[in-house]
């Protein structure tokens, strides 16, 4: 990788991963791209443009005149937007990843694209949730990430391309806020644990499920990027996870660092469905086994920076 491009970049993950990226290759050499603006550090630190992934000439021009040979396709709709806008979610996710697979192919560009716990669905294990096993989500977003695994592996095997991909579980994160999925209260909670103490939970006290640390989700999509391409049996996607927890569990995490914190239990019975049909602790041995992945933050690591991080900010 020497010329990249991050789509959906002023997201939750797009705004640290571009910046590490920007650290390891250079600030010149990563592209930042939003259909938003971006507020923060991103368009100073680094070429910023607007793109809308539905425009696939737009992609293409970006990729043309700036000699991209990596994409990291991050922009998307998130499972809770998703179920309120399926149509445009569909557009966004499908239509979007099919613009950046043909650039690829058109470019010789490598890809990155997120799948997630999402993948799966009330069918599948919960619990050490194999690399192989059953795949019928029921939500649109995760239809989304399953349809977009195929089109990965299918892109590699008819045409080439060197894309490759991670399951990501909940991501947690004190930069950005996330944008509308079902695993958002585990962000949510440590701003309102610092500002109100107290948080009204929107899933269930018992709900468990697979979360990760964001600095642990960046080192593993660029580890995977850079991993010897014959290793990789599991192309797209990787299961990899960190830790797995209820809200009751975080919550009493959060309160050996503030006594006084209160949690109630307001649950959104939409959400609540989305979260009940997800892997609860993914079994990641593939991506151990395939290029190394290890995780660096369990639950109690991951509060201590949390909360010193957005007191910090
Ligand atoms: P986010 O919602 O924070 O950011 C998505 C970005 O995509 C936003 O900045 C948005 O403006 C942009 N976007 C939306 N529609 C667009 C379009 N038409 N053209 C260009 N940009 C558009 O999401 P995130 O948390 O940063 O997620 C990034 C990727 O990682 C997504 O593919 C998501 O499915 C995946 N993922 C995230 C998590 C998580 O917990 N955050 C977990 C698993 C997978
Ligand atoms: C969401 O909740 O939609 C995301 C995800 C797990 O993919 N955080």
């Amino acid at each position: 990788m020497e010329k990249i491009l991050v789509t959906g970049a002023t997201g939750q993950v797009g705004s640290e991963l571009t910046i590490a990226l920007r650290n390891n290759y250079g600030p010149e050499n990563v592209f930042a791209a939003d259909k938003r603006p971006a507020l923060n550090e991103l368009s100073p630190s680094g070429p910023f443009c607007l793109l809308d992934v539905r425009d696939a000439s737009a992609i293409n021009q970006v990729v043309d005149a700036n000699n991209i040979d990596a994409i990291f396709h991050l922009a998307a709709l998130l499972s809770a937007v998703a179920e309120q806008k399926p149509q445009q979610a569909w557009d966004v996710n499908m239509n979007g990843l099919l613009n950046v697979l043909e650039t690829c192919r058109a470019h010789r560009c490598a890809l990155f694209f997120p799948s997630s716990i999402a993948a799966f669905g009330p069918e599948t294990p919960s619990m050490n949730t194999p690399q192989d096993t059953i795949q019928r989500p029921s939500t649109l977003y995760g239809i989304t990430k399953v349809s977009g695994e195929l089109l990965c592996d299918y892109y590699h095997h008819r045409f080439g391309v060197d894309a490759r991909g991670l399951r990501y579980p909940g991501l947690i994160s004190s930069k950005t806020l996330p944008g509308g999925g079902t695993t958002d209260y585990a962000v949510d909670i440590f701003y309102a644990a610092l500002k109100s103490q107290h948080y009204d939970c929107f899933l269930r006290a018992d709900t468990q499920l697979d979360m990760m640390y964001m600095p642990d989700a960046i080192d593993a999509a660029i580890h995977l990027m850079t991993a010897d391409s014959k290793q990789l049996k599991h192309r797209n996607a990787f299961n990899v996870t960190a830790m797995s927890f209820t809200p009751q569990q975080l919550a009493a995490e959060i309160q050996k660092h503030i006594p006084e914190f209160t949690i109630a239990y307001i649950v959104d019975p939409l959400r609540q469905a989305i979260a009940d049909s997800w892997p609860r602790h993914m079994n990641d041995s593939a991506a151990k086994a395939e290029w190394g992945w290890q995780a660096q933050f369990d639950l109690s690591a991951m509060v201590t920076d949390m909360l010193k991080k957005i007191t910090l900010t």
